[in-house]
């Protein structure tokens, strides 16, 4: 996005969470994803569609006070060996054109940006004063991620996004993002453009991976009046909207470096090895055991085989 794009993004959310004419419904839906925390919505059955579902939810929204509003994702994995800078103005950390940066002292207040401490208060059921980050680590890198997208099977692939990926990052972020309010930190929606984004390239591979799964489930969707079938195509999502996820430039760069690759080629590329699924997200999303086990099976594959 371009630097103007950039200031209106936040300077839009920014209304949609302090204007008395928006307030009230941008509260009422961050909320939602709260209260239905523990109700399926992390889970395999609903995780993906739910949050595709939630995602356009707050985009309509935010179209309300600027039609030209649409979620942008962060593409964290092309950012993994310096994912935390905030001094250039395409950082999206940055104080002016984006989130601001980490939180600092023992409360881990944000104090930079236009949602620091003082300016902007969360929507919160338990009277949080600031949004709070605690970075950490490194996010899975691009060739984890596209080792995601070339998983055949829907419940491995599921599993790697939600867990090692989605799960991961949340609790890399950390502060506001690694709790059950996590939906009230600016970001969350950066994220799940991501997330959602992943899903989509994988969805595009083939038609047996755009009719995976979700077709067969026939209960709606907690706290919405869809079935997960009906979000399962981008480009006809509710509403007559239609979705795209343009690769951002960094993205290209990387894909003509690593398209075409096998899964074994991607695996021997000497990289540096990414942080990995820690017992916080483990606990916050409820993994189950048996899943965790399954989850760190797979992490061994998106890891380095030789680390630099
Ligand atoms: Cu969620």
């Amino acid at each position: 996005m371009a630097f103007g794009e950039r200031v209106r993004y936040t300077s839009i959310v920014k209304t949609a969470s302090t204007d008395r004419r928006y307030k009230a419904q941008y509260d009422r839906l961050i909320k939602e994803h709260e209260r239905l925390f523990r109700s399926s919505i992390h889970e395999k059955i609903f995780f993906l569609p739910w949050h595709r579902w939630f995602i356009l939810e707050y985009e309509n929204l935010l179209r309300k006070i600027d039609c030209r509003f649409t979620v942008a994702y962060w593409d964290w994995s092309v950012d993994s060996s310096d994912p935390w800078s905030t001094h250039k103005w395409e950082d999206v950390w940055h104080s002016v054109t984006g989130f601001g940066g980490n939180g600092v002292g023992t409360e881990r207040c944000v104090k930079t940006g236009p949602f620091r401490h003082g300016a902007w208060v969360p929507v919160s059921s338990t009277g949080a004063k600031c949004l709070t980050r605690n970075f950490n680590g490194s996010p899975p890198d691009d060739v984890a991620v596209q080792e995601v997208v070339l998983m055949n099977d829907f419940t491995n692939f599921e599993l790697a996004l939600r867990t090692e990926l989605h799960d991961n990052v949340h609790c890399r972020i950390s502060g506001t993002m690694c709790t059950v309010q996590s939906a009230s930190a600016p970001e969350f929606f950066l994220h799940h453009g991501f997330v959602d984004k992943i899903w989509d390239d994988w969805q595009k591979r083939s038609i047996s991976n755009r009719f995976a799964y979700f077709p067969y489930i026939d209960r709606r969707m907690s706290g919405t009046p869809y079935f997960p079938k009906a979000l399962i195509n981008l480009r006809q999502q509710p509403g007559g909207v239609r979705v795209e996820y343009p690769p951002s430039q960094k993205e290209n760069r990387m894909m003509n470096r690593l398209k075409g690759l096998s899964f074994t080629q991607l695996r021997a590329l000497p990289r540096k090895p990414f942080t990995p699924l820690g017992p916080r997200a483990v606990r916050l999303f409820h993994v189950s055991q048996s899943e965790v086990i399954k989850a760190k099976q797979l992490e061994k594959l998106l890891q380095p085989r030789k680390s630099l």
